[in-house]
């Protein structure tokens, strides 16, 4: 190879697509009500993170039930669900480098009053069982609830230039 030649830097879609994760997020009916759905959208994109998937929704006790189902008989269980289903929520598939982690780390801690600062609910909640949205916690957690709000066909294939650097 001559020295005026490099060899490529972009990788083959299918690899660059294996370093990209995805996550469900929820905006739920109190952000949505307080009309917070502009600004908690835009702090993700802002962050890089591509949006997939978005629908408006109103949850009925089953679907919140299937959501919230590894926390079924949990004394907040009940309060849980009736607050999911109070209003329309916004049901987004994020995805992005690390997006589980970092989706978590923009919402802040699920308490409110131990969330920083800057983060969603540090910026925009009081309350624990008001705390504005809900962002899968793993691997796993994003693998079973994911299915739940969208199907293959309800969320598009991205290929933002940055991911030619991953
Ligand atoms: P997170 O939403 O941060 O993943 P989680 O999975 O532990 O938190 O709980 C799910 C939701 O249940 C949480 O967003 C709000 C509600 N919740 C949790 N603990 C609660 C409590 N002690 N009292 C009232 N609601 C609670
Ligand atoms: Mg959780």
């Amino acid at each position: 190879m001559s020295a005026t030649q490099t060899q490529p830097i972009i990788k083959a879609r299918e690899q660059r697509f294996n370093a990209l994760q995805r996550t469900l997020v929820l905006i739920k009916p109190d952000a949505v009500q307080r009309g917070l759905v502009g600004q908690i959208i835009s702090r993700f994109e802002a962050r890089g993170l591509s949006l997939v998937g978005v629908k408006l929704m109103q949850l009925d006790a089953q679907l919140a039930g299937k959501l919230y189902e590894p926390h079924f008989g949990r004394p907040f269980y009940d309060g849980l669900v009736s607050y999911m289903t109070s209003g329309p929520i916004v049901a987004m598939c994020l995805e992005g480098v690390d997006t589980i982690t970092v989706a978590r780390k923009m919402m802040g801690a699920t308490k409110p009053a131990e969330a920083e600062p800057g983060t969603i609910r540090g910026d925009f909640a009081q309350r624990v069982d008001f705390n504005i949205v809900h962002g899968s916690d793993s691997p796993e957690s994003a693998a079973r609830e994911l299915p739940i709000f969208f199907s293959q066909e309800e969320m598009v294939n991205h290929d933002p230039s940055y991911t030619y650097f991953l």
